[in-house]
């Protein structure tokens, strides 16, 4: 399920009614072991919640979605004992996953620990411990996409082209706005002369997956320019927010390569324009991923990180034949980076409805990967 909690403004602007409590409180509280997975600082007392909404389906279309994988990986353990072979076509089954070499060779490692440490004589145990090992290495990339410490939260979405930016984000408005914020979002993707147009059917979208607290949607404003400047479409947009009391500003983008050097430059001028805007801005730079871009899914992450210095990633495409390995590589990576901020994985994209853009959950993750 999609859900999202909200932090408590700091020294806030006087609210009609203060919150009593300080500390970040979630909404809804986390649904089994899922959690949630945007806080926002509303300065609004009472917060209204997005009903969680169950929906059981949504675990099977990612494992439809990773069933190569699953398939593969689970072939590994079709034989009863713990031999070298069994290591062997594991480590072809990741491989083949795009975990890449140096994601293979850590979990192999780090399962062989654990098959040890478990004194596990059975195929089947082993199994156990690789969606043990998977989970454990992708738990940190598990965190909640924080909106509200500043006013308005500013996010900066980045990527190539197609790979899902204006969808994700429309769904994004949509969820948060549903669930009582005001999004304002900024169409500055201003190549494409339909990306207001596809953020604005977004915007105005029914609520289709219920969840909708009762009373609490809002509508989606977007600022736009027509072949305008996209640096002046964001500073407007951040203005037009604070003027109007939005809570989050959602930045589209133009899609582009990351060899695009000048288009890079033009990224980091936009980065700089939301500072200027608001200080401290953009308080999120995603990077969305399309799940089926396999290894060179990492690459795009390590160089938008190293133009942009990324916060978060929103990877779509899961439903389709994308592999998922690539999150392993993504994680490990990660877990080198020296950044202050570590980079989470917010958000994961099934399909192409409103309920397809799900949190991410890493043991979720695992168990649908390894089958
Ligand atoms: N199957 C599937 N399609 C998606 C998902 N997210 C986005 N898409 C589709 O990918 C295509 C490109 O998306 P778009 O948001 O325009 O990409 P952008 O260029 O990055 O803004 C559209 O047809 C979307 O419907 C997803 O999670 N699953
Ligand atoms: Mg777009």
């Amino acid at each position: 399920m999609f859900s999202f909690f909200r932090k408590k403004a700091p020294a806030a602007p006087p609210a009609p009614n203060p919150a009593p409590a300080s500390t970040p409180s979630p909404i809804p509280a986390p649904v089994g072991d899922r959690p949630a997975s945007v806080a926002a600082t509303a300065a609004a007392a009472e917060a209204p919640a997005i009903a969680p909404l169950e929906r059981p389906t949504w675990l099977a279309r990612l494992k439809a979605g990773l069933q190569r994988t699953g398939s593969g990986i689970a072939q590994a353990f079709t034989g009863a004992r713990i031999d070298e072979a069994l290591y062997e076509e594991l480590e072809s089954a990741l491989l083949m996953a795009d975990a890449g070499v140096r994601a293979t060779g850590f979990l192999l490692t780090d399962l062989k620990r654990r098959v040890k440490d478990a004194g596990a004589t059975e195929a089947a145990a082993v199994k156990a411990l690789l969606v043990d090992a998977l989970t454990e290495l992708l738990r940190p990339l598990e965190r909640p996409l924080e909106i509200g410490e500043a006013q308005p939260t500013v996010i900066m979405v980045v990527g190539v082209n197609g790979a899902g930016k204006t969808t994700s984000i429309g769904k994004l408005a949509r969820h948060l706005a549903d669930g009582g914020l005001r999004v304002l979002l900024a169409a500055a993707d201003t190549f494409r002369a339909a990306a207001r147009e596809q953020l604005m059917a977004w915007a105005d979208r029914a609520d289709q997956a219920g969840t909708r607290a009762a009373g609490a949607r809002t509508e989606v404003e977007i600022v736009s320019q027509a072949g305008g400047d996209p640096a002046a479409v964001c500073f407007d947009a951040v203005r037009a927010a604070q003027a109007r009391g939005c809570e989050v500003v959602i930045a589209d983008t133009a899609g582009r390569l990351p060899t695009q050097a000048h288009l890079m430059e033009e990224l980091k001028k936009l980065h700089r324009t939301l500072g200027k805007a608001l200080q401290g801005a953009p308080h999120e730079v995603l990077l969305v991923v399309d799940g089926n871009t396999g290894q060179n899914a990492l690459a795009q992450v390590q160089s938008f990180d190293a133009a942009l210095g990324l916060t978060g990633l929103i990877v779509t495409k899961l439903d389709g034949t994308a592999k998922g390995g690539v999150l392993a590589a993504i994680a490990l990576w990660a877990r080198d980076r020296t950044q202050p901020r570590p980079v989470a994985v917010y958000f994961i994209g099934v399909g192409e409805k409103l309920e397809d853009l799900e949190t991410f959950s890493a043991r979720e993750f695992a168990q649908a990967m390894v089958g």
